[in-house]
């Protein structure tokens, strides 16, 4: 209860960060960045959203603050525009159920570009399986609207969900990210060596683009590299990082 009061207050209030985790391609180049929420608490210090994202998303309060992730990144994304080190950069950004499910949630997002100058084809929208799955329909209809100005989708957490795969090609997808929890045993486990090689394969037979997702050893990505996958995110490489820090890595890099 004190959390849930405390939440309402951390919009208003100015709480709420957003931290950014590189992601890169199968030669090293930084391609972007997954936008991830952080929530500055007065007394608590820096809150990870594993502490309060469902809090949020049963009290509603996940509408104003994916909105306000959806404003910020959007603005950071126009502002990169601007910056020859940083203007090729994609940025992706994680959509919860009720958000999508929201009425205007096109217009919302459409409002967010317009109104930033971001160009639609680097913002990136991830959504999980058991998001799209949970009413299909509304899920292709918003997501047809939004491809046709540029947006991207994503996704997320792809394999844990206990989908048929037909629906993967009735989605204007652009990405697929491998969920961590296939990741963690590569090159260990055989079962998740087949699920990885499994859906590197679908991928490039669906002509869609791959991320994989927690790679934290030199193993897991050797393994990734050798089977062709073409989008690496994971401790390995860098963690989720303030604003800053990733504009001067991206600098750096460029
Ligand atoms: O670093 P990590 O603890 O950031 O994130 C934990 C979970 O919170 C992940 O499943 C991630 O998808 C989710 N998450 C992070 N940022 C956001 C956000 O801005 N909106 C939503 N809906 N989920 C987020
Ligand atoms: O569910 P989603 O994929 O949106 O959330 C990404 C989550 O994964 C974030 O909480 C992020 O901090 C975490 N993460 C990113 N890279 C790694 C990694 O290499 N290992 C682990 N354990 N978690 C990671
Ligand atoms: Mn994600
Ligand atoms: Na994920």
């Amino acid at each position: 209860a004190q959390l849930l009061a405390d939440l309402k207050q951390a919009l208003p209030e100015g709480q709420f960060r957003l931290h950014l985790q590189p992601q890169f391609d199968a030669a090293g180049q930084l391609t972007g960045a997954e936008a991830l929420l952080r929530w500055q608490h007065p007394q608590r210090g820096l809150v990870a959203p594993g502490a309060f994202i469902a809090v949020a998303e049963d009290s509603e309060l996940i509408v104003p603050i994916g909105r306000w992730v959806l404003e910020t990144a959007c603005a950071l994304l126009a502002r990169w525009q601007r910056e020859p080190a940083l203007r090729e950069l994609g940025l992706s950004v994680n959509v919860s159920q009720r958000q999508f499910r929201q009425a205007d949630f096109v217009g919302m997002v459409g409002e967010c570009l317009a109104a930033s100058g971001a160009r639609a084809h680097r913002l990136e929208l991830e959504l999980t399986e058991s998001l799209v799955l949970e009413d299909v329909n509304d899920s292709i209809a918003k997501m047809h609207l939004l491809r046709t100005r540029g947006v991207r989708f994503a996704v997320d957490d792809f394999g844990t969900g206990y989908s048929s795969l037909a629906y993967l090609t009735r989605l204007p997808l652009h990405r697929l990210k491998i969920d961590r929890s296939f990741v963690q045993q590569l090159g260990e486990s055989h079962s998740d060596d087949v699920v990885v090689q499994t859906i590197l394969g679908m991928a490039c037979n669906l002509e869609l683009d791959v991320v994989a997702e927690g790679v934290e050893t030199q193993q897991q990505y050797d393994f990734l590299v050798a089977h062709g996958c073409g989008g690496y995110q994971g401790y390995l490489f860098a963690r989720p990082m303030p604003v800053e820090d990733f504009e001067a890595l991206a600098a750096g890099q460029g």
